[in-house]
C-alpha cells in the first residue's frame, strides 16, 4: 500500500476535502472543440517534416512524426534529454551521465559532470553570431518609450554588472537579492550573478520590507540589487526606502547596489552604492565562472501551506535546457519573432519566459513594466501594435479585468501581428477564454491554457506541442510536454488508470527542469513533494482526466490560495495576524472573485477585554498584513466572531468556514469530528450581521 495510517489519513482528508467537494470546474463547462492550425501544422497540405521541427530527431532511430518525438521522450528520456542537451547548450565539458533521478527518494540530478555558463548560453554566443540582434525591448511605463538592448549591449551590461559585483567580494556561491522592477538593468544583474556563479533570489517589488528580510535571511544573502524608486501605472514605488527599512534586520547583508530608475535622489549610506556608476567604471568583459550543472542557478521563493514561504532553488544545465525548449516548442518561437511575456520577473514566469527560455533560443524578449490599464486598458493591444509582438504570453485575471472595459479597446488596435497567446497562473474560464480566442487574437491565433510551476521550472502541461493540426479544447491545459507523464492519484494514494477520473495530479518521471531542493530545508522539500505519493512528484493540485486523455486542472488541494495569479498560504496571513496582540486566533480561507480569481477571507477572535472598536482593530489588521506580506495579501472580508468551528482535535475546520463564507450553508459537510456544532450557528450569524454593515454602509 502506498499510504498508510497517518498518512493515509492525511490524503484522504486532502482528497474528500479540497477535491470532491470544492469547485470541479470539468463538471460545469461544457466542452466546446476548437481546431486551430499552427505554423507547427501549418495546414495540412503543407509538408512538414520532423528534421526542420527538431534537427536533432535525425540522431534518434525511426522517429517520423510528432507522436513518434512525443513516445520517445516519455520511453527513453535519457536519449532525448542528452541529445537535445548537446545540442542546444554551449558546454565548457561534456556531461558523462544525462539523467541520476530517482523520485522515491527524491534526489534529482541532470548532467552530472558536464560544466557550463549561463550567461555565456544566453548571451555570449548569440551576441558573437549576431551583435546588433535585439535581445530585450524594454517596455517602459510611459507609453511610446521603449528602449531596445541589442546582444551586444546585454553581454557589455552583464559584463560591467559582474564586475561590480566581483570588486565588492562576491563570489561564487553567494546569494544576491534582486529587488528591481522589470527592466534591462534587473535582467543584467540576473545575468550577472549567473556569470560570477553567485545565485540570484528575486523577489517581487511589490513585497513588503518583512517579506523582503524574511527571504534575505532565509536566503543568507549578502548584497542586495535594487532601485532608487520603481514606477509603475505612472505612480513612484519607494524601493530603496524598502530595502533600508529590510536591512536593518539583516546583519550578514554587506553591500546594497542602487540603479536608477527616476531623477529623484535617495538617502545613500555607507553600504550603499550606485550601480551605473560603478558599471560605467568597470570594464566590458568578464571572464564566466564556469559551473558544474547541478550547481545552484537561483532560488525563488513562493508560498506553501505553512506561513513560511519556500525557497525553491532550481540548478543551472536542466533549468536552463527545460525553459529554453518549453519557450521554443509550446509557443513555436522562431528566430526573428518578438515574444511579449507580461510578467514580472519577481515570478517563475518572469524567470523562464521574459528571461532565460527566450535568450537561450538567442530570442527577442519585452520586458513590460506598467500594467494593464496604464494610460488606459488597451496598454496591452497599443504595446502588441507598435512592438509588432509574436507571441503574448499573460494571465487570467489580467483578461477578466479587460474583457470588463468592452472590445473596443483592444480591436481599435493593430494584433495582426499576433500568432499564439498563452495563458498561465491560474485557470481560465470559458469566457475569458473565448475572449483572448475570438477578440484578442481574431479567431486566428493558437490560443494556449499553460499550466505549470514554481518547481516545475517550466511549462508542463499545454496543448501545443503536438500533431499537425491537433484540436485544441477550450479552456484547458490537455497535452503534457516533452517528457512529462502526468498521473493522477485516488484518495488511497493509488493511480488512477484510464479516462474520465479525477484525483491528485502527479509527475511520475523526472524531467530536467524540475526543482532540486528547498533552500536550507531539504526535509520540508521531501515532504512536501514526494511523501504523500510515494516515487511520485506531487504538485499539490487536482486534475481530471477526460475521455479522450485530456488534462482539466481543477484547483489547489491544499491551504494555498491564489490571487491574480500569486501563490498565497493562507497560513501566512494567518500568521501575520495572529501577531496582534488583541488576536488570539484567525483563520484565513480563500473565496472566489470575478476578477482576481480568488480572494482571502478571514475570521478572526478577538480576546474578550478588548477596549477598543472591532473597527480600529480590523484596520490594524489589514496594516499588519500589508507590512508583513504585501497589499494582495490582505484579505477582502474580516469578519469577528466569538469562536472558530474546530474538530475534537482542535483543527479550525476551514472547509466549513469556506461554505459560510461562500453562502453554501445548506450543505456543510460532513460535521461528525466537530466539537462544537453551535459554532456553525454563531458563526453565520456573525456573517450575517457584518454582511448587513456593509450593505448599509
Ligand atoms: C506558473 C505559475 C503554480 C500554481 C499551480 C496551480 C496554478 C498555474 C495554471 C494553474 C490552472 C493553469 N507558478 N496554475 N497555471 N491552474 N491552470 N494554466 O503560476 O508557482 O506561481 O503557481 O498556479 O494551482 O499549482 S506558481
Amino acid at each position: 500500500m502506498a499510504a498508510k495510517g497517518k498518512q493515509g489519513t492525511l490524503l484522504q482528508a486532502i482528497c474528500r476535502n479540497y477535491l470532491f467537494s470544492k469547485r470541479i470546474y470539468y463538471k460545469q463547462s461544457p466542452v466546446k472543440k476548437l481546431y486551430v492550425q499552427t505554423r507547427l501544422g501549418h495546414s495540412s497540405t503543407s509538408s512538414w517534416s520532423i528534421n526542420s521541427y527538431m534537427p536533432e530527431a535525425s540522431a534518434f532511430h525511426g522517429i517520423r512524426c510528432f507522436k513518434d518525438l512525443h513516445n520517445l521522450s516519455v520511453l527513453d528520456p535519457d536519449t532525448f534529454w542528452g541529445v537535445l542537451a548537446k545540442a542546444r547548450l554551449e558546454w565548457s565539458k561534456p556531461f558523462d551521465a544525462v539523467n541520476e533521478s530517482d523520485f522515491k527518494s527524491g534526489t534529482i540530478k541532470w548532467f552530472q559532470g558536464g560544466q557550463l555558463n549561463v550567461s555565456v548560453n544566453c548571451v555570449d554566443r548569440h551576441a558573437l553570431l549576431s551583435p546588433e540582434r535585439v535581445a530585450l525591448i524594454w517596455e517602459r511605463d510611459e507609453p511610446g518609450t521603449e528602449v531596445k538592448v541589442t546582444y551586444r549591449k546585454l553581454l557589455e551590461m552583464t559584463c560591467r554588472l559582474a564586475n561590480v559585483l566581483k570588486r565588492h567580494g562576491i563570489k561564487k556561491g553567494d546569494r544576491v537579492a534582486i529587488y528591481m522592477p522589470v527592466s534591462p538593468v534587473a535582467v543584467a544583474a540576473m545575468l550577472a550573478c549567473t556569470r560570477i556563479g553567485a545565485v540570484h533570489t528575486v523577489v517581487f517589488a511589490g513585497f513588503s520590507a518583512d517579506s523582503l528580510s524574511g527571504r534575505i535571511l532565509d536566503g543568507e544573502c549578502n548584497a542586495i540589487i535594487t532601485c532608487n524608486q520603481g514606477i509603475r501605472g505612472g505612480r513612484l514605488v519607494e524601493l530603496k526606502k524598502t530595502v533600508d527599512e529590510a536591512v536593518k534586520n539583516c546583519p550578514m547583508v554587506k553591500c546594497v547596489f542602487v540603479a536608477h530608475r527616476t531623477e529623484n535622489k535617495v538617502p545613500m549610506s555607507d553600504m550603499d552604492i550606485p550601480l551605473e556608476e560603478a558599471m560605467a567604471k568597470e570594464e566590458a568583459v568578464c571572464p564566466p565562472e564556469i559551473m558544474e550543472s547541478e550547481d545552484m542557478l537561483f532560488m525563488l521563493y513562493t508560498s506553501g501551506s505553512t506561513g513560511k514561504p519556500k525557497g525553491i532553488v532550481h540548478t543551472q544545465a536542466g533549468y536552463l535546457l527545460y525553459a529554453g525548449l518549453t519557450h521554443k516548442y509550446v509557443f513555436d518561437y522562431h528566430q526573428g519573432d518578438v515574444f511579449g511575456c507580461v510578467a514580472d520577473i519577481g515570478w517563475i514566469t518572469g524567470h523562464s519566459y521574459v528571461v532565460y527560455g527566450p535568450l537561450c533560443n538567442g530570442g527577442t524578449t519585452v520586458l513590460f513594466e506598467s500594467t494593464p490599464t496604464y494610460p488606459n486598458p488597451g496598454r496591452y493591444w497599443e504595446t502588441v501594435q507598435r512592438l509588432r509582438i509574436n507571441q503574448f504570453y499573460g494571465a487570467p485575471t489580467a483578461f477578466r479585468l479587460l474583457m470588463k472595459y468592452g472590445d473596443d479597446w483592444v480591436k481599435r488596435y493593430d494584433r495582426s501581428s499576433l500568432k499564439t497567446l498563452g495563458s498561465v497562473g491560474e485557470p481560465i474560464h470559458h469566457e475569458a477564454w473565448e475572449w483572448y480566442y475570438g477578440v484578442v487574437g481574431d479567431g486566428k491565433c493558437t490560443v494556449l491554457d499553460t499550466w505549470w510551476q514554481t518547481e516545475t521550472g517550466g511549462i508542463c502541461i499545454t496543448p501545443r506541442p503536438s500533431e499537425e493540426g491537433a484540436e485544441i479544447v477550450p479552456a484547458i491545459a490537455m497535452r503534457p510536454f516533452f517528457g512529462i507523464v502526468p498521473a493522477l492519484m485516488d484518495e488511497n494514494g493509488k493511480e488512477l488508470k484510464g479516462q474520465n477520473v479525477a484525483g491528485a495530479l502527479c509527475i511520475k518521471q523526472p524531467w530536467p527542469g524540475i526543482a532540486r531542493t528547498l533552500y536550507g530545508d531539504h526535509q520540508r522539500f521531501l515532504d512536501s513533494y514526494f511523501r504523500t505519493y510515494p516515487g511520485y512528484y506531487f504538485t499539490g493540485d487536482g486534475a481530471h482526466r477526460s475521455i479522450e486523455g485530456y488534462y482539466q486542472l481543477t484547483g489547489r488541494m491544499d491551504d494555498v490560495i491564489n490571487i491574480s495569479g500569486h501563490r498565497l498560504g493562507t497560513a501566512e496571513v494567518e500568521d501575520a495576524m495572529d501577531e496582534h496582540p488583541d488576536v488570539p486566533e484567525a483563520a484565513v480561507i480563500g473565496i472566489p472573485h470575478d476578477i482576481k480569481g480568488e480572494v482571502p477571507f478571514a475570521f478572526v477572535v478577538l480576546k474578550d477585554d478588548v477596549s477598543r472598536a472591532e473597527k480600529v482593530v480590523v484596520e490594524e489588521l489589514k496594516s499588519m498584513v500589508t507590512s508583513k506580506i504585501a497589499k494582495y495579501a490582505v484579505p477582502d472580508h474580516i469578519v469577528v466572531v466569538k469562536r472558530l468551528p474546530k474538530t475534537r482535535s482542535g483543527k479550525i475546520m476551514r472547509r466549513v468556514l469556506r461554505k459560510i463564507a461562500t453562502n453554501e450553508t445548506s450543505d456543510l459537510g460532513d460535521l461528525t469530528t466537530m466539537d462544537d456544532p453551535e459554532i456553525i450557528t454563531e458563526v453565520i450569524e456573525y456573517y450575517e450581521k457584518y454582511k448587513q454593515q456593509k450593505s448599509s454602509a
